[in-house]
C-alpha cells in the first residue's frame, strides 16, 4: 500500500502528497471510510461525558486534512483505504495531527487576558497540542506596559512555551516568527479582534487570493461544501481557518485539573500529600508556597482555583 498525507479536501475529493515521491495525488474515499474497533486507549477515542467508556465501540471515520493514510489504485482511481492513528484531532477547523497552535493575543483591544491564556493552555494539554504565544499590537501600548507584560509572560517561557511579540501592520517581529513553521502543521487561535487575519495575511499575502479563488470555484452560497486546505508556508503548513471559537474544557472531576498544569505537577513530589495534593486547601502544599514566594505567577494560581471551583459547581448539577 502507498502512503500519503492529506493536504486538501473539497467535498469527497482528497489531495494527497505521496510520502515517497512527494507527488500530488487525487484520491477518493468510499463513503465513510472504515469501521474501526476502538478500545479505551485508541487515539480516536474521547471521553465526552462523566461516564468512563469501558466498552469497546465501533466508529466510522472520514479521512481529514492532516491525516496520514494508506491508499491504493483500483481501475486508475486512487482510493484511501486506511487512516493512521491521529496524534490529535480538531473539529473546527477539521484538521488532524496539528503540531502547534499559535495562541494569538493582543496587548490591548482586546486587553491581554491571563485567564483566557490559562484556559487555552489547559485545552492544549488535553488535546495534545503544542502552544506558541504570539502577542500582537505591540505598537499600541507604551513601553512600560509592554515590559510589564513581557516580565509576566516570562513565567510561561520558563514552562517551555515560546513567546513572540509582533506588530503585524508594520511586520515588526516577523523575522523570527517566520522560522517556526518548518515541518509543522500550524493552526491559529484567539479571540475576535486580536489580529489573526492580519497576521495570516502579513505572513502569506498570497493566501487572500487563494481563498478567494476557491470560494469562487465552489460557487456562491455553497457554504455546505466541505472544504479544508493546508497552505504550504516555509516548509510547513498553515491552516487558513482559525480554531477554538468556543472554549469549553471537558473536565468532570476536580482532581483531573492538576494533570493539565505541568508546572504544578513538577512540584507535587514536594507537597506533603504528594501526587494526591490538589494544591487547593491541603497543608504543606509546595505550589501554594511558591505562589507566596512569587515563583509562580499569582494570576496563574488564582485562575487554577477558579477553574477548580467551576468544575466542582458543574459536578453538583449532575
Ligand atoms: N496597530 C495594530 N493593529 C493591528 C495589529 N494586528 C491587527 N490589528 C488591527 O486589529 C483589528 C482586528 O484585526 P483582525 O486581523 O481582523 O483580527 P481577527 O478577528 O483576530 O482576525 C484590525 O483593525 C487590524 O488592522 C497590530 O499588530 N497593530
Ligand atoms: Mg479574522
Amino acid at each position: 500500500m502507498k502512503q500519503g498525507f492529506i493536504k486538501k479536501i473539497i467535498s469527497n475529493q482528497y489531495t494527497l502528497i505521496d510520502l515517497d515521491t512527494k507527488e500530488e495525488i487525487l484520491a477518493s474515499a468510499r463513503g465513510k471510510l472504515r469501521y474501526l474497533r476502538l478500545d479505551e486507549k485508541s487515539s480516536f477515542n474521547k471521553q465526552e461525558t462523566m461516564k468512563t467508556k469501558k466498552d469497546t465501540k465501533i466508529v466510522t471515520l472520514s479521512p481529514k486534512v492532516g491525516d496520514y493514510v494508506g491508499y491504493e489504485a483500483d481501475l486508475d482511481i486512487y482510493w484511501i483505504s486506511e487512516i493512521k492513528p491521529r496524534k490529535n484531532d480538531l473539529v473546527r477547523p477539521d484538521v488532524a495531527n496539528v503540531d502547534q497552535v499559535l495562541l494569538v493575543f493582543s496587548c490591548i483591544r482586546p486587553e491581554f487576558s491571563f485567564h483566557l491564556l490559562d484556559q487555552f493552555l489547559i485545552i492544549m494539554q488535553q488535546e495534545n497540542l503544542t502552544p506558541v504565544l504570539v502577542i500582537t499590537k505591540i505598537d499600541l501600548i507604551d513601553n512600560h506596559a509592554l515590559v510589564e507584560l513581557k516580565v509576566a509572560l516570562r513565567y510561561y517561557e520558563s514552562m517551555g512555551i515560546d513567546v513572540y511579540y509582533v506588530n503585524s501592520k508594520q511586520r515588526i517581529g516577523f523575522d523570527v516568527l517566520t522560522h517556526i513553521f518548518k515541518d509543522k502543521i500550524t493552526v491559529l487561535a484567539g479571540q475576535t479582534g486580536v489580529g489573526k487575519s492580519t497576521l495570516l495575511n502579513a505572513l502569506m499575502p498570497e493566501l487572500n487570493l487563494k481563498t478567494q479563488e476557491i470560494s469562487e470555484a465552489l460557487g456562491r452560497g455553497k457554504h455546505t461544501t466541505r472544504h479544508t486546505e493546508l497552505y504550504g508556508f516555509n516548509e510547513g503548513y498553515i491552516v487558513d481557518t482559525p480554531g477554538f471559537s468556543k472554549i469549553e474544557f471537558r473536565i468532570f472531576f476536580q482532581d483531573d485539573l492538576k494533570q493539565y498544569y505541568p508546572d504544578f505537577q513538577a512540584l507535587s513530589n514536594r507537597c506533603k500529600f504528594g501526587s494526591n495534593c490538589l494544591h487547593l486547601s491541603e497543608p504543606g502544599c509546595e505550589v501554594k508556597k511558591q505562589v507566596e514566594e512569587k515563583k509562580i505567577l499569582s494570576s496563574r494560581y488564582e485562575n487554577y482555583v477558579q477553574f477548580a471551583e467551576e468544575i466542582k459547581a458543574q459536578k453538583a448539577k449532575y
